[in-house]
């Protein structure tokens, strides 16, 4: 480490920078496998001051800096590989103030979405960006990767939910960004540009949130399925009756594995090859038993199951969200995609037919959030194969998956971004003009190229 620590700031005491080997591992990742960790320190700010003294030392010693939130990241967003000081903003997690009238809590980076959505609904208000990993992720990483989860269909995504921002950009200058202002035509919105950022043009430090009323009591239903194509047969029915909370799907190779890895049951005797689960308000369950039977006839779906108690939902969405933590043995290949909903059915078959025909031992493990376009392709390392030798075939197969989501005028990159596990394959989705203009931002935000550097934005590529 070719810099004093102890020169970052006058004010930091040595319990808020640690350089020993646990702690280095602990904070220098995510949840992304496969890459090198191996920061230089990790540095723990308590105040918006101090991030400005971390950004001014970074200047000063020409060092890389990582912000690091929750750490449950799947692109390598907050992956430190290369000597970096990892800024983990764990000790900025207040909740500092709220304001009825505007229905907004001003909150810092760290607190964690949970105690978000619990202050919300102890303040009779709900927070509805919502994902599995919501126990562990922090706002400041939900705003810096534009987080998304189970209900973008009714309340989109976190971009939705910003109403004003506080970053301290590569400059160490402090940006307020929009007031927390329903209205506010004053030019450029720069808290659009942070958000979805990945830490790449400034250090989240503050946010302003807004909140919505309460839904009224919700309904689950799973519906089973022989072909993912009539899904979107199936959300166009119930669509076109009722408004959607959620419309999620998962393979029956995906309910397998969380009935292996959680005491739950099947929700039918007979397995199908997919599912879906369905979140509506309880007052329209009519409707939804008509779309269901239209559905039925049409063959499009074979058999359905209702909740009938909260106990009962939150079983019926354990199935859903238990998929990730159940397949993280099988160190699984991910692809996070996005396509129009109505490219989807085709989508899907070009996908399954490219990867059965090409790697025939690979189990290909289907779910996601289809109500909006997203697909969470995860591909089951088989036992016989390293880890190594695994991922080596991931990347090869990858770019041929990414033509398929390119001639869709798909997305990459759907809601995890881009970080470390994609920014090679950006060109699949972003044009040269768009790396050039995006570098030419980074360039003004970040000057001296101290914040996640080497993330998001390919080297080479858009240069002149
Ligand atoms: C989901 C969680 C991460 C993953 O379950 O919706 O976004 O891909 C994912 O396992
Ligand atoms: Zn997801």
């Amino acid at each position: 480490m070719n810099f004093e620590l102890d020169s970052i700031g006058k004010n930091f005491t040595s319990k808020q920078i640690y350089t020993d080997s646990e702690r280095l591992q602990i904070w220098g990742k995510d949840w992304t496998n496969g890459f090198e960790i191996n920061p230089s320190a990790i540095v723990f700010p308590e105040t918006i001051e101090q991030v400005k003294e971390i950004i001014s030392f970074a200047i000063r010693e020409n060092v890389q800096l990582v912000p690091s939130g929750g750490r449950t990241g799947l692109s390598g967003g907050a992956v430190a590989s290369n000597g970096e000081i990892v800024v983990s903003f764990d000790r900025m997690n207040a909740i500092k103030s709220f304001n009825a009238s505007d229905k907004i809590v001003t909150c810092e980076p760290g607190l964690i979405t949970a105690d978000l959505q619990t202050f919300a609904k102890e303040q009779g208000f709900f927070y509805p960006v919502d994902f599995a990993s919501a126990g562990s992720s922090q706002i400041g990483g939900n705003v810096a990767t534009n987080a998304g989860g189970i209900k973008v269909i009714r309340y989109g995504l976190t971009r939705d939910w910003v109403a004003g921002l506080k970053v301290v950009t590569g400059t160490g200058h402090l940006l307020d960004c929009n007031f927390g202002l329903v209205k506010n035509a004053t030019g450029y919105d720069f808290r659009h540009l942070m958000i979805g950022s990945e830490g790449t043009l400034g250090l989240i430090v503050e946010v302003d949130i807004r909140l919505t009323s309460p839904p009224p009591p919700q309904i689950v239903m799973v519906l089973a399925a022989e072909h993912s194509k009539d899904l979107i047969k199936v959300l166009k029915e119930f669509s076109q009756r009722l408004p959607l909370s959620a419309f999620e799907f998962f393979s029956d190779l995906a309910l397998s594995k969380v009935l292996d890895h959680r005491e739950l049951k099947a929700p039918f005797d007979k397995r199908s090859p997919f599912y879906a689960l369905l979140e509506f308000d309880a007052l329209q369950v009519e409707e939804a038993e008509k779309a269901f039977e239209v559905c039925e006839k049409a063959a499009w779906v074979q058999d359905a199951v209702l909740s009938q108690t909260e106990n009962q939902s939150r079983k019926l969405w354990q199935l859903r969200e238990g998929i990730s933590e159940s397949i993280a043995s099988y160190t699984p290949y991910k692809n996070d995609l996005s396509v129009r909903i109505e490219d989807v059915p085709e989508f899907l078959e070009e996908v399954d037919t490219y990867v059965a025909n090409s790697y025939p031992d690979f189990e290909v493990c289907w779910y996601g959030h289809i109500g909006d376009g997203n697909l969470h392709l995860n591909i089951l390392r088989p036992e016989k194969l390293s880890i190594e030798k695994f991922f080596e075939l991931g990347h090869e197969m990858s770019p041929r998956i990414f033509d398929l989501v390119s001639n869709k005028r798909g997305s990459i990159s759907a809601e995890h971004g881009v970080g470390l596990l994609k920014k090679d394959f950006l060109s699949f989705t972003r044009s040269d003009e768009e790396i050039r203009i995006m570098r030419s931002i980074k360039s003004i935000f970040d000057p001296h190229q101290i914040l996640n550097a080497d993330k998001l934005i390919p080297a080479g590529v858009g240069t002149d």
